[in-house]
């Protein structure tokens, strides 16, 4: 197949350019399994949802040590370039991958991981490494992982992994961060969607005696959390991939009592969905809630509530008590009040939610444990991030609002570095420059994080005003505050100017992101965003003679008691967005934009409306003019003429003038075309990259000679 039929790999060669041409380049390329593209270094790649012959060991060496442009374009090709200039530059990198909800980041990150993998550092020791990296993976994604929707396997936690190298480019080891897990899927899951994997890997693939262990019954439907309707997803074999994560667990260095103590706490959580409640009336009036002997689910004799108390070693009467009644704390005097049911369903639903998070960071914890660097000279460090991407369902909680707050902060990065920063520098630098539009979406991040007015802040606002606080009162709040805002929009407070829907839900509020509107309802955000346990929950936890338990509840230790506010999940959230952002921008980044050819999870259909709204609110089209117009290379004048300086008689070895007019000398005595380069203030611009490519071909060829000359030299000595 002649290569023109299968499209431009680099959109910056593309003729004409338009919108239609860019759209119907990818879907050539895509048609001929050619998912990936280049927007200079940028790489797009479309999920193919198909398993291509394009990961093999073949393919590694073929794109190993080679040059970016020199190849069809790869995500191996970006790889590599990021670990060769970690490695012989010195430059930290990171792995930014973007795009919706099945666009196939998780994917990415793992094919960039797998490649560093197999190119870098070997031995035992290095080798034992690479696996327990690798291996975290199915760890976190057993647990952090459900099927939604949108994606089979979707993320519902926010990763972001540092691979730290030693100076010959081995990997030492690494820190994961996460963030947010989704936990509300704990106790329940939309429609059509699932718990996380694990519940039904540990239902499915667990032989009978663990089971017996763990007090379950193998029937997915004997529990109220799981979901039924989709519990068997085509493409998943549960048991098999539970053996998986077992041997996983293992290479990362769990201990079998560790593996035992989580297993422990995933049947809790599972079981506590079956605990019910029912009403005791007593004499004042109220109705008290009791937890019910029997729920009818069980055909032996022991009751949920006793099973659950064997696996945690917990007294009964203690997880009872906390179930029915709440101490509350008012100038160091305690009252106890009693829970109705609907209270003790509450209590019960967000001890699983808290139980199961907190033992997914846990994990995290465990296996920053096993991976950590004991290394104190310098590091080189590789940064990937895999978030939860964009998503719009048909009910959007406070969970798709921090997840999309998350992809517009990502948005931004790219948006400053690629388009803001790229086109600053040339401004700078004294070059002529026509500025290229694009939408910047720093006025979403503001409207979500701005310290006073911004809608976390405001949430936080309402959840630690004194008297009573609800969903709505949160709502009116925004009404409030937000009026006129051109992203914002509620039934009571309408923007004319980009939104005009006047049959807005009552209790929902809509935000105009960079990739879509997305209608929120209020429903939960304040309760989520407090994110508060009953204290005599945690102090129940606490008492567990259960040794993972008591650790993942410090705050039941009633020695350590204390009264101050846990900073709410909005806060945390925005505070560790903060960070990671700030890290990111002192790292060299590496963007892998994900685009997601259809709907369907299918195969070779690329839907064109799909594409192009991605295309679009992705800011393709912005970036590939900024790198038409500008220049693939740039480097300060100094470190430019050090390195090519042998490659001219005038600047060989020593050039006494000023840096700049070194590097004037050496291109006009090599004689690069005039239109190639252009002189910057502090930087030499140099436009197509095969103008550098020579560059080092030369200075390569020039070494070699130098080597050899030096040898001669040597031998002569000997
Ligand atoms: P996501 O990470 O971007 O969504 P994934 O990486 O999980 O998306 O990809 C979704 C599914 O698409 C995978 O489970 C694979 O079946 C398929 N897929 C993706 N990339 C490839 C590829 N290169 N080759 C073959 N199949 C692929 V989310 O986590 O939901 O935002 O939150
Ligand atoms: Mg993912």
């Amino acid at each position: 197949m002649p290569i023109f039929q299968r499209g431009v790999g680099d959109m910056v060669l593309l003729e004409p350019l338009s919108e239609n041409s860019f759209i119907q380049n990818l879907k050539n390329r895509f048609d001929h399994d050619e998912i990936y593209t280049y927007i200079g270094t940028v790489v797009i790649s479309i999920n193919p949802y198909q398993s291509l012959p394009i990961y093999t060991a073949d393919k590694v060496e073929e794109y190993r040590n080679r040059n970016f442009y020199e190849l069809n374009p790869h995500i191996y090709a970006l790889a590599d370039e990021a670990y060769r200039s970690l490695r012989d530059q010195d430059k930290d990198q990171c792995i930014l991958i973007t795009g919706e909800s099945g666009a196939g980041k998780t994917e990415a990150s793992k094919l960039v991981m797998s490649y560093v993998a197999a190119v870098c550092g070997k031995g035992q020791e290095v080798n034992k490494v690479k696996e327990q990296l690798l291996q975290s993976n199915p760890v976190l994604e057993a647990f952090g992982n459900a099927k939604t929707v949108r994606n089979d396997n979707s993320s519902r936690f926010g990763k972001y992994m540092d691979i730290e190298f030693d100076f010959k480019g081995d990997p030492l080891g690494g820190v994961i961060s996460n963030y947010l897990l989704e936990k509300s899927r704990v106790v329940k899951q939309p429609r059509g969607e699932r718990n996380f994997h694990i519940f039904y890997q540990l239902l499915s693939g667990a032989s009978d005696d663990l089971l017996k262990r763990l007090k379950l019954e193998r029937d997915v439907s004997k529990y109220n959390y799981l979901s039924l309707d989709s519990a068997v997803v085509s493409d998943l074999d549960d048991g098999a991939n539970f053996r998986i994560i077992m041997d996983a667990m293992k290479t990362v260095c769990f201990m079998d009592n560790e593996v035992q103590s989580v297993l422990e706490l995933v049947a809790a959580v599972m079981k506590l969905g079956n605990i019910e409640f029912k009403s005791e009336s007593r004499v004042n009036g109220f109705d008290e809630s009791r937890v019910e002997d029997n729920n009818g689910l069980y055909t032996h004799h022991f009751t949920v509530i006793q099973e659950i108390c064997e696996l945690l070693g917990i007294e009964q009467i203690v997880l009872e008590r906390a179930f029915s009644s709440r101490t509350l704390e008012a100038k160091q005097e305690k009252v106890s009040t009693t829970l109705n049911v609907a209270q003790a369903y509450y209590a019960r639903d967000a001890l699983a939610k808290n139980l199961y998070s907190r033992l997914f960071s846990w994990l995290v914890t465990r296996i920053n444990e096993s991976i950590k660097v004991h290394w104190l000279f310098s590091k080189k460090v590789m940064g990937v991030l895999d978030i939860y991407g964009f998503e719009i369902f048909e009910n959007n909680s406070f969970e798709q609002f921090i997840i999309n707050y998350c992809n517009e902060k990502l948005q931004q990065i790219f948006i400053d570095l690629t388009l803001h920063e790229e086109q600053e520098e040339y401004i700078r630098e004294g070059i002529e420059w026509k500025n290229i539009e694009y939408f910047n979406n720093a006025v979403i991040c503001d409207l979500i994080e701005n310290n006073n007015k911004g809608i976390l802040a405001m949430l936080d606002d309402e959840c630690l005003r004194p008297g009573t606080v609800t969903d709505e009162t949160f709502l009116d709040k925004l009404n409030t505050v937000c009026a006129g805002h051109h992203h914002f929009e509620s039934r009571h407070c309408t923007n004319s100017q980009f939104l005009t829907d006047h049959t807005l839900p009552h209790n929902c509020f809509r935000i105009q992101h960079y990739a879509g509107k997305v209608l929120y309802c209020v429903e939960g955000f304040v309760d989520k965003n407090n994110d508060l346990l009953y204290r005599d929950l945690s102090q129940a936890m606490y008492k567990a003679r259960h040794p993972l338990i008591k650790l993942l509840f410090p705050e039941g230790d009633p020695s350590k008691m204390n009264l101050k506010r846990p900073p709410t999940a909005g806060f945390q959230f925005r505070a560790s967005v903060g960070t990671l952002m700030k890290n990111l921008q002192t790292k060299n980044p590496n963007y892998i934009r994900c685009i997601k050819p259809n709907d369907k999870k299918a195969a070779r259909i690329f839907t064109e409306t799909l594409v192009r709204h991605q295309v679009r609110y992705l800011g393709l089209m912005e970036n590939v003019r900024v790198r038409r117009a500008g220049y693939a290379f740039r480097q300060l004048y100094k470190p430019c003429l050090e390195r090519y300086k042998m490659l001219c008689q005038q600047t060989w070895p020593h050039w006494r003038g000023p840096a700049r007019e070194g590097v004037e000398m050496l291109l006009n005595s090599l004689q690069v075309p005039k239109e190639e380069f252009c002189y910057g203030c502090s930087k030499i611009f140099i436009r197509n990259p095969k103008t550098l490519f020579a560059l080092e071909k030369k200075r390569r060829e020039c070494l070699e000679v130098l080597a050899a000359v030096i040898q001669k030299i040597y031998r002569g000595w000997k």
